[in-house]
C-alpha cells in the first residue's frame, strides 16, 4: 500500500475532499501536509453534506489517523469548533493529532491578511482572509509560534510578546489600526492550549515508522497546483506548496515513499479570487456552469469563476506533480451541453504556446486555442459501469488521457461517496 497523496491540479475545488474520503476507508493516516482552513473541503455521506476546513477529509471515517501535518498552518479556535462540530453529530475525533512543528495562526496574521488586502486596492489578491499569507511569512521569517510552544505558557508568553510588539507597530503606524490586546491573546491561546495539549504530537516518526511497516497512509492536498507558491500564478497563489513536492516538506518523508500521486481534475475550471483565467468564460455559458456545478467557495460562499478544461494546465500538473492517476470529477455538470471546448494551447502575442508561461502578465494577454467536442445530453449520476457511459462522454474522457498523456482510473459524478466509475 504504502504512500497515496491526492492534490489539486488546477485552481482547487476539484473535489479532493471527496476523493480522499473514497479513499481513506482503507487508510491507516491521513495526514494534511500544507495550507490551513483556507481549505474547504466537502464530504458527503448519505446525503448529509460536511465541509472540512482543517480537519483531514478522512475523519468521517474514523479508522485510520487523521494528523495535521507540520507544514500546515493551524487556527486553534476554528479546529476546536471544527472538532465540536462532529463531536455534536456523534462523529469519531480522538484518532486527530497536531503536529507540533506545525505552526499557530494568530489574531495579528487575521488582521494583517484583512488590511494588507484592503491596502492593495484593485491589485488585491482576493485571498480567503484567515490570516494564511501572514502565518507562512513569519515561519519563513523564523518568528512563527508552532504548537510545540503552546505546550510551554514561558516560551508561548515571550514569543507572543515579541511578535505582538512587532505586529502593532506595523498595524498602528502603517496601516492606522487600533493595537492588539496582548492579555487578551495569550487568556484566549493558554485555553486553546489547554484543550488541544493531548492531540499535539511529533508526527514525525510516527509515520515514518508506519510508511516502514508499509502502512496505507494517504497525504491531503488542499488547493491545487496553480496556486502553489513557485509554479502557480504567482503573486496570485496561496502561501504554500499544494504540489507532490510540498508532501515531502510538509510531512517530513521522503519523496521515495509517494508511489501513488493522484491529480483530481475537474470536468472544467473554476478559480476562486483574483489573477489571470485564460479559459474563463464570463459568460451564459460560464453562468451555467456555475449554476449546475455549485460553484460557490466551500469557505467563503464566494461565487467562483468558471470556464472550459484547460489541458495546458493538465499538462502542466502532471509534469510537476509526477501524477501516476488522474480523478475526473464534476463530468456530470457537462450533460446537456451541446459542445464542450478543451484548450490545448495558448496564443501569447501571435505565438504559440503549449507550457505555462511564468509571467501573468503574459498570461492574461493569452488567447486559448480550443478543440471542440460534441457533448451528450443524457443524465450520468447513477452510472456505475464506463461502459455505460455515453459515446461522447468517453470520447471526452480519451481525449484528456491523450492531451495529458496520464491515464484517468476514476470518474466522479455527483457529489456522494458512492458516485464514481472505476476504471481499470
Ligand atoms: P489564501 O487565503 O492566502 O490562501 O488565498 C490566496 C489564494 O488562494 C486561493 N484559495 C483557494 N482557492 C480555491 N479554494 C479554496 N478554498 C475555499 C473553497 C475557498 C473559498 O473550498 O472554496 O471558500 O473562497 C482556496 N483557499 C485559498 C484564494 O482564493 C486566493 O486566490
Ligand atoms: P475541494 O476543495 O477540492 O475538496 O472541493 P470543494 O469541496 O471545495 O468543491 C467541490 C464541490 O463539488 C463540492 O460541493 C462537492 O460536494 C462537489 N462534488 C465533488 N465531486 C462531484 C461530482 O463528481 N459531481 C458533482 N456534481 N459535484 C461534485
Ligand atoms: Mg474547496
Amino acid at each position: 500500500m504504502a504512500g497515496y497523496v491526492v492534490v489539486g491540479t488546477q485552481w482547487g475545488d476539484e473535489g479532493k475532499g471527496k476523493i480522499i474520503d473514497v479513499l481513506a476507508h482503507k487508510a491507516d493516516y491521513v495526514v494534511r501536509f500544507q495550507g490551513g482552513n483556507n481549505a474547504g473541503h466537502t464530504v458527503v455521506v448519505n446525503g448529509e453534506k460536511f465541509i472540512l476546513h482543517l480537519l483531514p477529509s478522512g475523519m468521517l471515517h474514523g479508522n485510520g489517523k487523521c494528523i495535521i501535518g507540520p507544514g500546515v498552518v493551524v487556527d486553534p479556535k476554528v479546529l476546536l469548533k471544527e472538532i465540536e462540530t462532529l463531536d455534536e453529530k456523534g462523529a469519531k475525533t480522538d484518532h486527530l493529532f497536531i503536529s507540533d512543528r506545525a505552526h499557530i495562526i494568530m489574531p495579528y496574521h487575521i488582521k494583517l491578511d484583512e488590511v494588507k488586502e484592503n491596502a492593495r486596492g484593485n491589485k488585491k489578491i482576493g485571498t480567503t482572509k484567515r490570516g494564511i499569507g501572514p502565518c507562512y511569512a513569519d515561519k519563513i521569517s523564523r518568528c512563527g509560534i508552532r504548537a510545540a510552544d503552546l505546550l510551554d505558557i514561558n516560551i508561548f508568553k515571550e514569543k507572543l510578546k515579541d511578535n505582538l510588539n512587532e505586529k502593532n507597530e506595523l498595524l498602528t503606524k502603517i496601516y492606522n489600526e487600533k493595537p492588539l490586546n496582548f492579555d487578551e491573546i495569550f487568556n484566549e491561546y493558554t485555553e486553546y492550549a489547554k484543550k488541544l495539549k493531548d492531540r499535539i504530537i511529533d508526527s514525525v516518526p510516527d509515520i515514518n515508522q508506519a510508511l516502514k511497516e508499509d502502512k496505507f497512509v494517504l497525504f491531503e492536498g488542499a488547493q491545487a497546483m496553480m496556486l502553489d507558491i513557485n509554479f502557480g500564478t504567482y503573486p496570485y497563489v496561496t502561501s504554500s506548496s499544494p504540489t507532490t513536492g510540498g508532501v515531502t516538506t510538509g510531512v517530513g518523508i521522503a519523496p521515495n515513499k509517494i508511489n501513488k500521486r493522484i491529480g483530481v481534475m475537474k470536468a472544467y475550471t473554476t478559480r476562486v479570487g483574483e489573477g489571470p483565467f485564460v479559459t474563463e468564460l464570463n459568460n451564459e455559458t460560464g453562468e451555467k456552469l456555475r449554476a449546475i456545478g455549485g460553484e460557490y467557495g466551500a469557505t467563503t460562499g464566494r461565487p467562483r469563476r468558471c470556464g472550459w478544461l484547460d489541458l495546458v494546465v493538465g499538462k502542466y500538473a502532471v509534469d510537476i506533480n509526477g501524477l501516476t492517476d488522474v480523478v475526473l470529477t464534476k463530468i456530470d455538470v457537462l450533460s446537456g451541453f451541446e459542445k464542450i471546448k478543451i484548450a490545448i494551447a495558448y496564443e501569447i502575442d501571435g505565438e504559440r504556446y503549449d507550457y505555462v508561461p511564468a509571467s501573468i502578465e503574459k498570461l492574461q494577454r493569452a488567447i486559448p486555442i480550443y478543440e471542440e467536442l460534441d457533448g451528450w445530453k443524457e443524465d450520468i449520476t447513477s452510472i456505475k459501469n464506463y461502459e455505460e457511459l455515453p459515446e461522447n462522454c468517453k470520447k471526452y474522457i480519451k481525449r484528456i488521457e491523450e492531451i495529458i498523456g496520464c491515464s484517468i482510473s476514476m470518474v466522479s459524478v455527483g457529489p456522494d461517496r458512492t458516485q464514481n466509475i472505476f476504471i481499470k
